[in-house]
């Protein structure tokens, strides 16, 4: 097989590079990373000679590149025909939680930057950020009710589902919501991920700071 080369945004910061670089260490996959720091000069050089959409994260593979996260996540299980539960029907709810994901909790998403090395950080109550909250319990707890009997992840055995939650996991870590017994107890299991210690030893190495993302106290 052709190298394979992720090119992502810092650990410390960029939720989007979380999702395929866990999913590919899951899956097994031999790859490079290159690491490009958000908001500086660097960045909008490089990724201007790199990237059609000048975001990251993207995967290279020989001459072909594919940029967004959940296509990159999609090319991974291609290749290794693993990722998606086996199930017809289990694969067709994974795949709505990962749309629903990518596409929404976007007040949760602002409000709550990643932020990986920060922990106990507290911000004013909002109440359309708890909804947002609220649905992503429901989504976890429903996956673990009906697909998770085969392990400890949302559909049994690891998936780009989780994938595309480890970095709302992270933001949890940091800005603290009460979560429910189960939601809890499933975020606990990501948190455990050996992947996700090496991404957080990672990003606590990282010295660049965006005073954007740096929310709470
Ligand atoms: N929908 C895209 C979003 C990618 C994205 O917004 N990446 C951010 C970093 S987390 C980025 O590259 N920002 C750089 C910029 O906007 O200049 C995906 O899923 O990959």
């Amino acid at each position: 097989m052709e190298d394979l080369r992720l090119t992502i945004g810092n650990k410390n910061y960029s939720s989007w590079s979380l999702r395929p670089w866990i999913l590919l260490k899951h899956l097994g996959l031999e790859f490079s990373e290159r690491v490009l720091p958000l908001d500086t000069p660097q960045f909008a050089r490089d990724i201007a000679a790199l990237s059609p959409s000048r975001r990251v994260p993207l995967l290279t593979h020989g001459a072909l590149t594919i940029w967004d996260s959940l296509a990159i996540c999609e090319y991974v299980c291609e290749l290794t025909g693993r990722g998606w539960p086996s199930d017809r029907a289990a694969r067709a709810v994974a795949r709505s939680v990962c749309a629903e994901m990518h596409s929404g909790f976007s007040i949760l998403r602002s409000q709550w930057p990643m932020n990986a090395r920060a922990e106990g950080r507290r911000t004013a109550p909002n109440p359309e950020r708890d909804a947002d909250i609220a649905r992503i319990e429901d989504l976890w707890n429903d996956c673990r009710t009906r697909y998770g009997a085969g392990g400890p992840w949302l559909f049994g055995e690891y998936s780009v589902a989780d994938a595309m939650f480890a970095p709302v996991v992270l933001r949890f870590r940091t800005y603290g919501p009460r979560l429910r017994a189960p939601s809890a107890a499933y975020a606990a299991t990501v948190r455990a991920d050996v992947h996700l210690r090496d991404w957080l030893t990672s990003a606590a190495a990282e010295t660049w700071t965006i005073e954007d993302s740096e929310i709470g106290r």
